[in-house]
């Protein structure tokens, strides 16, 4: 079957993409080759004078090249080859001698935006679905297909970085703004624009295009000194952010400038022989395979075998707790999922704030532009709330926030099944209580679920399902697809002490806080963890939690698991110190105007300890990563997580464990099981009990067994 079919419409060839048994279209080397001969025949056929590209997938146009081609790559040659067959597929498109205009709606990404850019003008739809850009540097490579030689010259060298080196893609307003597109239209309209503006570029015969960017644009992108001050500061911007570990930024930057400053041949070569290094890196393949898991998760409702039929979705969600988190779920349950929402808590000025910290959450996308002003209205409508129980009668799912006790949320369950109908399923948001334990009293044990989010709701990606042994499929499955609908990647873990990522993050924690009783310097053990690759290391991180909360969720984790898991007494000392962290602008950082600035060099007085100064990093990094690998591997052998793919993605998503490494498991897997076994074994002889490598690790080892 063919991924073609064109059809010719007053002169003008409709040509729409539909690549078979696929969900979007992809761009492959098959694809390339029948591409090309529709075009030869286009331009040979005299009753054509200009081309239309178009989908005909319902909510993409083209999702890029083909990723999976990316794993079957096996030499940097071949990578290379690849992008030179795109880079011509473009230039063919480019050198075409009838106009052509691509007709966007849906994903325009990677490949599909350089295919768009080949084309002589660009019509979107003014929807939801439709986002532009280049992401390939999310996936650890560059665009490579002309992408970083098209765009610059289109939209000029500052917003281009702006955009690839980000990897970002853009709404279809913003596209607009910006020139990445030429004109914005409604569905219904966009194939009858497409042949308009096909036919008026064939009356006309040339581009309509000028140069954007105002004065700046004239001084910035079009000198070559203005560009020079615009390479260094990207450069630096990606430096900062990116701490040296993606190659693929910098290469892109590269490959920019070396076609602005020596031209677009120049500028093509370095594109597909830096696309041909990085594909077949190591980065990228860690990329890829996260990308995938992703994808994967997307469908994965966390039940064995076919979810069951016929669920209807929540339509209305009760939210009790109208605290910090409550109103956080709340806000994001609206924006995203679309539903009503009802908040509930036991005075009504809670409440009240409560809804206006929800409404925050919409109020933020709005500012950014990601929501329109009639849609901000009507969001902000979904949102509700009181001290009784209306409302809840009708929801289909209600997440508790409340406080962090047992009792207290077994008192708001017990409540809940007084005041709520049979079908309700209740999802508890805690961190560390087993959720057996707050159905252990239910009536309707089979709809008692665990939902963890992670703070702040509205911007962390991961949430963690927890169903206990009692929890039926149906509300496992509600509660995953829910949080999906809430934007969330979802992960199914067992009902355990911390489930899975506060499980692995304690050990780490517990460590920095020994490390930090041995007088190693905070800025040490926060250095050694970025450097690693982490966004921040484990004492800022104890300050952003919070040190009280920490010193709580130890406790409950210590009670679990014994001496292993003992806290280090720095974080009682702190919290008698009145140092809770951010959050009362007293911690082990100190903060001015809400801004956090360097270490307070009080702290170590609190502490009880002389800085260090001959503390050595790589048993620094050593003592706090390994502790981390020790426990994701004995709570991955207790079957926590469902998969290792499931338990990289949560490290990934839920602490920000380093992308590049592909998470904790995957890292064991490339370190070798018998060599982590070695060097635990060394840490236990030094440092004592806590870090014996766990019984299923040493299995693996003895097995010659990996993760993957
Ligand atoms: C590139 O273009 C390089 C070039 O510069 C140079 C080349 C030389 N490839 O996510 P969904 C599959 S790099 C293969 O569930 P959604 C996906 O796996 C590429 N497969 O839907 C899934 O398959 P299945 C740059 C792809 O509506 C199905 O489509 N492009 C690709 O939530 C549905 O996906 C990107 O990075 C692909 N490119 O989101 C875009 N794209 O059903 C990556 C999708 O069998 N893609 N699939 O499991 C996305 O961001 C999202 O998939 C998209 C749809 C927004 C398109």
């Amino acid at each position: 079957m063919s991924a073609f079919r064109s059809d010719i419409t007053n002169g003008v060839a409709v040509i729409t993409f539909d690549l078979p048994g696929s969900p979007v279209n992809t761009i492959s080397t098959s694809v390339a080759t029948e591409f090309g001969a529709v075009l030869d025949e286009a331009e040979r056929n005299p009753s054509v004078r200009a081309m239309v590209l178009i989908s005909g997938k319902r909510d993409s146009f083209v999702a890029g090249a083909d990723i999976e081609q990316f794993g079957r790559l096996t030499s940097q040659a071949e990578a290379e080859a690849m992008s030179r067959q795109a880079q011509a597929m473009m230039d063919r498109v480019e050198g075409l001698l009838k106009p052509i205009v691509a007709a966007i709606h849906g994903a325009c990404l990677g490949g599909g935006y350089e295919l768009a850019l080949a084309c002589d003008w660009r019509v979107a739809t003014d929807h939801d679905k439709t986002q532009i850009g280049l992401p390939e540097i999310q996936l650890g490579i560059i665009p490579g297909a002309g992408g970083t030689q098209r765009l610059p010259r289109l939209i000029g060298v500052r917003a281009a970085l702006d955009l690839i080196l980000a990897g970002k893609s853009e709404r279809a307003s913003k596209a607009l703004r910006l020139g990445m597109v030429d004109e914005l239209v409604p569905p219904s309209t966009l194939r009858a624009t497409a042949i308009h503006a096909a036919q008026r570029l064939a009356d006309r015969g040339a581009s309509e295009r000028r140069p954007g960017g105002g004065i700046a644009g004239a001084l910035l992108d079009r000198t070559p000194i203005g560009r020079r001050i615009v390479y260094s500061r990207a450069r630096q911007t990606v430096l900062k952010k990116t701490g040296g570990h993606y190659p693929a930024p910098l290469a892109a930057l590269e490959v920019v400038q070396a076609g602005l400053e020596h031209g677009m041949p120049s500028g093509m070569r370095e594109e597909h022989r830096r696309f041909g290094e990085l594909a077949v890196g190591d980065v990228s393949r860690k990329l890829v395979q996260i990308f995938f898991a992703t994808t994967a998760l997307k469908k994965d409702d966390g039940v064995e075998g076919a979810a069951p039929a016929d669920l209807p979705p929540v339509r209305r969600l009760g939210v009790i707790g109208a605290g910090f988190m409550g109103a956080a779920i709340a806000g994001t349950a609206a924006l995203n999922a679309r539903v009503e929402v009802r908040l509930k808590d036991a005075e009504l000025e809670r409440v009240g704030r409560g809804i206006k910290s929800a409404i925050r959450v919409l109020d933020d996308r709005f500012k950014r532009r990601r929501l329109s002003k009639p849609e901000h209205a009507r969001l902000s409508q979904l949102v509700s709330g009181g001290t009784d129980w209306s409302g809840f009668r009708r929801a289909d799912l209600i997440i508790e926030a409340v406080f962090e006790d047992l009792d207290v949320k077994r008192a708001v369950l017990a409540e809940v099944e007084q005041e709520t109908s049979g079908h309700t399923v209740f999802a508890s948001n805690t961190s560390t209580i087993p959720i057996a334990d707050i159905a252990g009293e239910s009536s309707r044990p089979e709809q008692v679920i665990g939902m963890h989010f992670f703070s702040p709701v509205e911007k962390m990606p991961l949430l963690e399902v927890i169903p206990h042994a009692g929890t039926s499929d149906e509300s496992v499955v509600r509660a995953v697809r829910f949080g999906r609908r809430m934007g969330k990647t979802v992960i199914v873990v067992r009902d355990s002490p911390g489930f899975w990522v506060n499980r692995i993050l304690l050990p780490y924690m517990n460590e920095a806080g020994v490390l930090l009783a041995e007088g190693v310097p905070v800025d040490l053990i926060d250095g050694v963890i970025t450097r690693y690759g982490f966004p921040v290391g484990p004492v800022t991180l104890l300050d952003e939690v919070g040190l009280d909360v920490a010193s709580k969720a130890g406790a409950v984790m210590h009670q679990h698991f014994g001496a292993r898991l003992e806290p280090a007494p720095v974080l009682q000392r702190m919290l008698d110190d009145g140092r809770q962290g951010r959050k009362n602008r007293r911690g082990f950082y100190r903060y001015e105007n809400g801004d956090k600035k360097g270490v307070d060099e009080t702290v170590y007085k609190a502490l009880g300890v002389q800085p260090l100064d001959d503390a050595a990093p790589t048993m620094v990094e050593q003592r706090l990563i390994y502790a981390m690998l020790n426990e994701a591997a004995m709570a991955a052998g207790e079957g926590v997580v469902r998969s290792a793919r499931d338990g990289d993605i949560g490290a990934v998503f839920g602490i920000g464990f380093p992308p590049f490494r592909g998470g904790p498991l995957r890292q064991i897997d490339d370190l070798g099981p018998a060599r982590v076994v070695e060097v635990l074994h060394g840490l236990e002889i030094a440092h004592g009990e806590r870090f014996k490598p766990a019984a299923h690790l040493v299995e693996m080892a003895e097995r010659g067994e990996s993760f993957y």
